[in-house]
């Protein structure tokens, strides 16, 4: 059996055989993670309608990708008070969304109640929106500012009304890449510590991937071999998030951004390898809308949602400052020969 039987026969993959996969002829590598996602989602393709909010940009770490923390590249910095954050919750609520996603940076000047009680406050007065909160980064960095552990941490989350966890935070697992793009911040290790807890709770996450920046594919592959192995354990990862790089404002200075070759190539490999991970997300704001409707045919399912404001990815030059119409996203699956499906955050079809 050659590795385009086996994989089309369901079987899963090695190291090896992933990292052959970039080798592979294009448009066959693209049909082949086409024919799988079609297996599990058909032609749907999952947006839904959420908010980002980033209520402060102050950060205890220095991430060389970073655009967004208030350091010297960024001198503007922000704290949002809770009644900013409730208006804008308030905001969306009449218009909508059914999700807000809180990422914050690491502010040590705020206290623990300020990352933790804006979630109680959110939830008592919208119960029905579900609060996607807190990187596994931003829990290692209460658990070391505050002196609590990993699990205190996480039982505070639920306890004040997260319903699951974003996949930020992830990088890149290889721990050479990663001291030299993040030295400092939440180990491999620990994240994936921190989700597997997570999972044992009962409670779902995502996974991300920052790639285009001095990772090798080797690295790629391993990031996504890390995951598989813990999400054999626990079934707790609902969707794998490759971020492509951008390229602005930050330290690591990289010249040539990635190809959209590499990118959808990246894309339909991530969807073969992690044949246990049911949702692959195109994220438009780091890949730009129109590659994300392309790589619809590269094993992609899900395109995120509206989003309407962004503030991580668009500091270092992603064009999503202001998010996209909810008419035209849809309008855009519908041209590209998908069928748009709005979904909750848990992934059950509305
Ligand atoms: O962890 C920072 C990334 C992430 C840059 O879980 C950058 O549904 C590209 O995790 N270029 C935050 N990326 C965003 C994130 C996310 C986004 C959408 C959905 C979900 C989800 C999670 O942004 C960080 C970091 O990896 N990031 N700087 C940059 N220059």
């Amino acid at each position: 059996m050659n590795l385009r039987e086996k994989i089309l026969a369901g079987h899963r993959v090695s190291f090896d055989e992933a990292l052959a996969l970039y080798d592979m002829d294009f448009f066959e590598l693209g049909e082949l993670a086409d024919a799988i996602r079609k297996k599990k989602h058909g032609k749907k393709t999952y947006y839904n309608i959420n908010r980002h909010i980033n209520p402060t940009n102050v950060c205890a770490d220095i991430c060389k990708f970073c655009a967004y923390s208030a350091t010297r590249k960024n001198p503007n910095q922000y704290t949002m008070t809770h009644e900013q954050i409730m208006e804008i919750v308030k905001d969306i609520n009449t218009r909508g969304a059914k999700e807000v996603h809180i990422v914050s940076a690491h502010n040590p000047n705020t206290g623990l109640e300020w990352y933790l009680d804006i979630f109680k406050k959110i939830k008592t007065a919208y119960p029905h929106l579900h609060i996607k909160a807190l990187t596994a980064a931003e829990v290692d960095f209460l658990s070391r500012e505050y002196g609590k552990s990993y699990d205190e941490i996480l039982d505070l989350m639920i306890e004040n009304g997260v319903d699951s966890m974003p996949g930020g935070g992830a990088e890149i697992f290889d721990e050479e890449i990663r001291d030299y793009i993040c030295k400092g911040k939440v180990t491999s290790q620990q994240w994936l510590e921190i989700h597997q807890k997570w999972h044992e709770r009962g409670k779902k996450s995502n996974v991300t991937m920052l790639f285009g920046h001095v990772e090798s594919r080797a690295n790629r592959i391993d990031h996504m071999m890390r995951i598989r192995e813990l999400q054999d354990i626990t079934h707790g990862f609902n969707c794998f998030i490759p971020l492509v790089y951008q390229t602005e404002n930050n330290y690591l200075n990289i010249k040539e951004p990635i190809t959209a070759n590499e990118i959808l190539k990246t894309m339909a490999i991530s969807r073969i390898v992690l044949d246990n991970v049911p949702n692959l997300k195109a994220y438009w704001v780091t890949s730009t809308v129109n590659l994300a409707l392309v790589a619809q045919e590269f094993g992609a399912n899900d395109l995120d949602g509206t989003i309407e404001k962004e503030s991580i990815n668009s500091a270092a030059g992603a064009k999503s400052a202001n998010g996209v119409k909810l008419e035209d996203f849809t309008a855009l699956i519908k041209n590209s020969g998908f069928i748009p499906v709005e979904r909750d955050s848990l992934y059950n079809e509305i």
